[in-house]
């Protein structure tokens, strides 16, 4: 065998992706072990892992140099994608998350354009690409995820002309006139029509990247052919590329399971009591990121406070955001805006034993967050853009009680799945102090009636439903399958 050659590399079925779903728990500092990440990714993919003979690229989350425990040896799927500090700096922190991300997301901070990070880019694209190409067998199916690899399946196909390529977008793609700012825009755009098949989030996504491949290549026949998923085709000299939308969802039995479970419920009624029983729960999960207009949400809930229109012996909002990307500048200022902005409301509108915000700056583990799913009268998911949002499905899913109203961005993907929120324009401070207003108002029987609607949705459009009729259309088909969960 070559070298760097294991029994996986004959896979059928690979993924490439920036992480390996595995983290390094270091409870005991002195053996530290690999534990699975949780996520909807992973739940989706591991039954296909398991039964084609799967294996799954991505960097492990510490850089060479660092000396870490072997990879579990029966996990013979994972393949770890070594970065160095440096890379680390420049084409994740750099390039991935302070070029593309925010000129991605509306440019709603503005992104730094450096040609050291783009080379960085290019050479881990290249290693990835490398990986994949040594792990899979011959006429395999290969599954590129997300921005930080876009250059990943033009390079592939020129290693291995042989194999099926997919790649699927998490994040929103921008409209033509904010793409076109990025000084290495056709290689991107060559990058992906590597592809057989390019997935989006939203129709949308699917539109603007077409209408971009029409300016930046121009002579190539871009048709529209909106039939279920796929939405258009670009004709190359040798190939076609499909383009479609395909929403991303969660493991919904999954979580409803972990919300019926006695342990959950019983942690709900707990933090219910220690929130004070007769006030009414307004719950934030997120990663701290600038995109998920966290700083906007305390705004609008210190105007209702200002206005008597809530107080903190009736009301409470719990905001739980997940440490992100800590080096870099725009992060670092939000987080300080956010806590200077909870202790600017819990100091004017608070008492001894009463603040009306609390916020934890952490990662709670699933059953945690399925008690405290549980324990909201209203989930606030109010990005100012968001490629889907999990955590508005995975609050729907956790929701069998059919209690919680659920106040969402117009600015999510999810929003176009989820109409029965109730939808806010997180921009506009008066328009979100009244549907929060609202929310918390909300008529029980209207309130379940929404509910059961969105759970309707949620559990027929699940993640496995997504994975399938990905792979469905990478494999010939139409783009139309059935849904239902297994379907
Ligand atoms: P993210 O921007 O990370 O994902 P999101 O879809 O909300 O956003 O997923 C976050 C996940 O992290 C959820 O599963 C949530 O439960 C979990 N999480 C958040 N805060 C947490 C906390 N404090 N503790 C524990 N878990 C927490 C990107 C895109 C999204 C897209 C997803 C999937 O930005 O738009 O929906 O990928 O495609």
């Amino acid at each position: 065998p070559r070298p760097g050659r294991t029994a996986a590399s004959d896979a059928d079925f690979v993924v490439v992706a920036n992480r390996l779903p595995l983290h390094l728990d270091t409870t005991d500092l002195d053996a530290p072990r690999w534990r699975r990440s949780p996520g909807g990714l992973v739940s989706a993919l591991e039954p296909i892992l398991r039964t084609r003979r799967g294996a799954w690229a991505g960097w492990a989350g510490t850089v060479t140099g660092g000396a870490h425990p072997a990879l579990p040896d029966q996990d013979t799927r994972m393949h770890p994608v070594p970065l160095t500090e440096d890379e680390y700096r420049d084409y994740y922190e750099g390039f991935s998350n302070a070029t593309l991300w925010p000129l991605f997301h509306d440019a709603v901070v503005p992104p730094d354009f450096d040609q050291s990070w783009w080379h960085s880019y290019l050479g881990v694209n290249q290693r990835f690409a490398q990986h994949a190409a040594a792990l899979a067998g011959p006429g395999a199916t290969v599954w590129v995820q997300d921005y930080q690899l876009m250059l990943v399946p033009a390079m592939l196909r020129a290693l291995r002309p042989d194999v099926r390529i997919g790649f699927f977008l998490h994040i929103p793609f921008p409209p033509p006139e904010l793409f076109l700012q990025l000084p290495w825009r056709s290689q991107i755009v060559d990058g992906l029509l590597g592809a057989d098949l390019i997935g989006f989030q939203l129709p949308g996504g699917a539109e603007n990247f077409l209408q971009l491949v029409r300016r930046l290549r121009r002579g190539e026949d871009v048709s529209r052919a909106p039939h279920a998923s796929v939405l258009g085709r670009v004709l190359l000299r040798d190939r076609e590329v499909r383009v479609g939308a395909f929403p991303i969802s969660v493991d919904a039995a999954g979580l409803e399971d972990l919300a019926r479970s006695e342990p959950v419920r019983e942690r709900t009624r707990q933090i219910r009591r220690q929130l004070g029983e007769r006030r009414r729960i307004m719950l934030g999960v997120d990663r701290l990121d600038y995109t998920k207009g966290i700083d906007q949400r305390l705004r609008a809930f210190e105007g209702l406070l200002a206005a008597g229109r809530a107080t903190a012996q009736d009301t409470v909002l719990v905001q739980i955001a997940t440490p992100s990307r800590e080096r870099i500048g725009h992060y670092r200022r939000q987080r300080a805006r956010i806590e200077a902005r909870v202790g600017q409301i819990n100091g004017a509108f608070g008492q001894v034993g009463q603040v009306p915000v609390h916020y934890l700056h952490t990662t709670v583990d699933r059953s945690e967050l399925a008690a405290l799913y549980g324990a909201a009268d209203v989930m606030l998911v109010t990005p100012l853009r968001d490629g889907m949002n999990l955590v508005a499905k995975e609050f729907v899913a956790a929701r069998p009680d059919l209690g919680g109203s659920l106040v969402l961005s117009e600015f999510a993907g999810a929003a176009q799945e989820l109409t029965r929120a109730l939808l806010v324009n997180p921009h506009h401070p008066v328009e979100f102090q009244d549907v929060m207003a609202a929310a918390l108002g909300q008529d029980e029987t209207e309130g379940r009636r929404r509910m059961r609607d969105l759970r309707h949705h949620v559990r027929e459009r699940d993640v496995h439903h997504w994975a399938h009729s990905f792979l469905a259309v990478l494999h010939g088909g139409s783009g139309s399958v059935p849904s239902g969960p297994g379907a």
